[in-house]
């Protein structure tokens, strides 16, 4: 018997699904910040349906073990966080049914608040486009894309400039994505964003996280077209559900930035080829509020300075970890 009064190791009773999803947002095959929060709250649930605990103490420690399997995968989008938080904070019930039911009833309650929240944030950003208007994109949010959809489908014809975003080329994703709904497409390499801002209306990103300050952690090179942008006199808007924000940068945290494998950028025989440079891979970057016009979210549009108020309104003054052991 462990101290926690449960029996052998909790971690070992954590379901293959769970370290299966767990693994597939670690290779990204999973990705995105919404994407992530979605996979990570229904994982919790199929560790709660399958569980073989006999008591809930073991109920509610494989549930807290499997979360932290979940959390070790990426560090920097906080949607990740905040939907282990948003299922464990009320796990409730006497017996390992009662808490069981509750889990369902709490990731099914996430998941379509996560659906409701874009849909929301899709019609609040959808005011900001114009018909004929263009906008130039970076990665794939599909947050961002919920606006152009919602803008489409109230008759606007709109175009995009979209970035291919090495160096995983998320922008392909983007591509295909907006040329479904109608878009005119233009893919561009990085490189080449500044060069076609005079020719861009509105820049459009998403968020893995928005600090307390309004600074927006998004895709790297997000922040060279920020300023770029700011520039050349087109407005950048980030369109971030609140399960973006986040809470700890309220009390001081900052936020890590996840640095990637080198083979991402170069395959071994081409580095070795090149005189084997060091090679660094981080995978997102900071744009100070400064440089940010909007933050569009379900709740409205905000200057990135005031993002703060909405913070403390929905997460109080800071929050807990309930994946750790009492
Ligand atoms: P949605 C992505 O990160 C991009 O940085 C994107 O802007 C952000 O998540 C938000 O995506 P990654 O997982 O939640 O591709 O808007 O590294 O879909």
């Amino acid at each position: 018997m462990a101290d926690h009064g449960i029996d052998g190791d909790p971690a070992d009773r954590v379901v293959e699904d769970v370290h299966r999803v767990a693994e597939d947002i670690g290779t990204m095959e999973i990705r995105g910040a919404a994407t992530i929060a979605d996979a990570a709250a229904r994982a919790l649930g199929t560790q709660a349906e399958s569980s073989t605990a006999e008591t809930p103490a073991e109920f509610r420690a494989e549930l807290r073990a499997a979360a932290r399997v979940l959390y070790d995968t990426r560090p920097t989008a906080v949607s990740l966080p905040n939907a282990l938080r948003y299922v464990l904070q009320d796990v409730d019930g006497d017996t390992i049914g009662q808490l069981r039911a509750s889990v369902r009833a709490s990731v099914s309650e996430f998941c379509d608040r996560l659906d409701t929240a874009q849909n929301d944030l899709g019609r609040v950003g959808a005011h900001r486009l114009r018909d004929g208007d263009t906008v130039m994109t970076h990665c794939h949010s599909t947050d961002v894309l919920a606006c152009v959809e919602t803008a489409v489908e109230q008759g606007k014809s709109l175009s995009a400039f979209v970035k291919e975003t090495r160096p995983r080329n998320q922008g392909h994703i983007t591509a295909e994505a907006l040329s479904e709904m109608g878009v005119d497409v233009t893919l561009i390499v990085d490189s080449a964003a500044r060069r076609y801002l005079d020719d861009t209306d509105h820049v459009l990103v998403g968020a893995d996280s928005i600090a307390a300050d309004g600074s927006v952690i998004n895709k790297i090179g997000t922040s060279g077209l920020a300023v770029n942008a700011r520039d050349r006199g087109v407005p950048i808007v980030c369109a971030a559900q609140t399960i973006k924000l986040h809470p700890d940068t309220l009390t001081g945290h900052i936020v890590d930035i996840e640095m990637r494998d080198e083979t991402e950028i170069v395959d071994e025989a081409t580095a070795a080829e090149i005189g084997d440079p060091t090679v660094l891979n981080p995978a997102f970057d900071v744009t100070p509020p400064r440089y940010v016009d909007a933050i569009v979210t379900e709740r409205g549009q905000f200057p990135p300075e005031s993002i703060v108020t909405l913070m403390r309104d929905l997460f109080g003054e800071g929050t807990d970890e309930p994946w750790q052991e009492p």
